[in-house]
């Protein structure tokens, strides 16, 4: 039988492997517009010895994990001083969620977890999941965590009923976090809330999610964007919306906003997700959508269809057909880095440019809504190859 020391240099030896191994361009997988890798960024397996075991062989000796972790995924991300930052979202064997940051020198290997995670300041008593940190780097020099903060329906006898609210945190360097009040909104409850990085007319502005229900948006019409004169009591009294829900569309259920928005020449980069109803349950997928730089309010293109869809293996996990994004990073080079998770499992990365994304946003058919015009967008593309090519 192994002994408690082999054991240990066992697993350390594994986790070594992993953190050190180099991630890889997935040859099979080219659409022109992202490369995706070979492995995720960040799993369970990615939490750190000193999180799970009690490694005193007095008090565990048959070297058994104490506090076990079911996985890690929907990530906010932020560049600083030239390293890779995640907020992960890490997900106890007990169901409840914590932040942890993870660190890497490339972007797309490498990460580590902080030994400590993140120790929110504990401003609300009623408040029993937190989850999904969107990290924006504000131009008032902050750096803001928005997240969801779920706490139990007090007014419901069903033990599920919970309601979901954006909890406001701010940082300089990720380790020292000030709690804010949550946002508040004329709107029963609110998840996937993103503070904008500048101010809009002078205010704070947030991309926001109404929804009647914990689960459901019911009457939420899709993702919103409102203005807030303070963020130390940030209240949106009007959430415009700005990417409508439509039937028959990969946003027919719901979506939500994802990464902060990325500022280009052409207008602000909106990678969100878009939720629609299967025999199978729900499908979530990524999606692209971009704004006036004069107008924020205003959509100024919409591809047609998913931008990041969960393929292969990335199709299950705890919740399956899930794609995911709350975080991505656009670096000196234009490089862009979009981390997204799979089936609230795992966290991957895809690389692409600030000049590919906009050529997609600009130059990707909108979705026509109708399978005879959808026949001839198609038809119009065919058309126009076949005379290049000259057949
Ligand atoms: O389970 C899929 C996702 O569900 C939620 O997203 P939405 O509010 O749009 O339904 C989020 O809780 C997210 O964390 C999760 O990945």
């Amino acid at each position: 039988m192994a002994t408690f020391k082999e054991l240990y240099e066992r697993e350390k030896a594994k986790y070594e492997e992993l953190v050190t191994r180099k991630n890889v361009v997935d040859p099979d997988e080219y659409n022109g517009v992202y490369d995706r890798y070979l492995y995720p960024v960040l799993t369970n397996k990615h939490a750190p010895l000193i999180w799970k075991y009690d490694l005193n062989p007095e008090t565990n000796p048959y070297f058994m994990e104490r506090l076990g972790v079911n996985a890690v995924f929907n990530s906010g991300a932020i560049k600083l001083n030239g390293k890779f930052y995640l907020v992960a979202r890490v997900e106890g064997n007990d169901r409840k969620s914590f932040f942890a940051v993870a660190e890497s020198d490339s972007g797309v290997d490498g990460f580590r977890f902080w030994d400590y995670p993140v120790e929110l300041p504990d401003t609300c008593p009623e408040e029993t999941n937190v989850y999904d940190m969107r990290l924006t780097q504000h131009e008032d020099g902050y750096i803001y965590g928005v997240f969801c903060s779920e706490s139990k329906d007090p007014d419901s006898s069903d033990l599920s009923a919970a309601i979901a609210q954006a909890g406001i945190v701010r940082t300089k360097d990720l380790k020292t976090w000030e709690r804010l009040p949550n946002l508040r909104t004329v709107s029963p409850q609110q998840r996937n809330v993103v503070l904008h990085p500048e101010f809009i007319d002078g205010k704070y502005a947030f991309y926001t999610r109404p929804q009647d229900g914990f689960i459901s948006t019911g009457s939420g019409g899709g993702i919103c964007l409102g203005l807030a004169d303070d963020i130390e009591n940030a209240y949106v009294a009007e959430e415009i919306v700005i990417s409508p829900r439509r039937y028959h569309t990969i946003t027919e259920v719901k979506n939500g906003a994802g990464a902060v928005p990325i500022k280009t020449e052409k207008g602000w980069l909106h990678i969100a997700h878009g939720v629609r109803e299967t025999a199978a349950g729900l499908r979530y997928v990524v999606y692209v959508f971009m704004t006036a730089l004069d107008d924020p309010f205003k959509c100024i293109a919409e591809p047609g269809g998913f931008f990041i869809a969960p393929l292969g293996e990335e199709r299950v996990g705890d919740v399956s057909n899930v794609a995911f994004t709350n975080g991505a990073i656009v670096d000196d080079d234009g490089t862009v880095y979009i981390y997204y998770a799979s089936s609230d499992t795992r966290l991957h990365v895809a690389t692409s440019t600030v000049d590919k994304l906009v050529d997609y946003a600009l130059h990707t058919p909108s979705d026509p809504l109708r399978s005879v015009d959808c026949v001839q967008q198609r038809c119009a593309l065919i058309r126009q190859n076949l005379e290049y090519i000259g057949k």
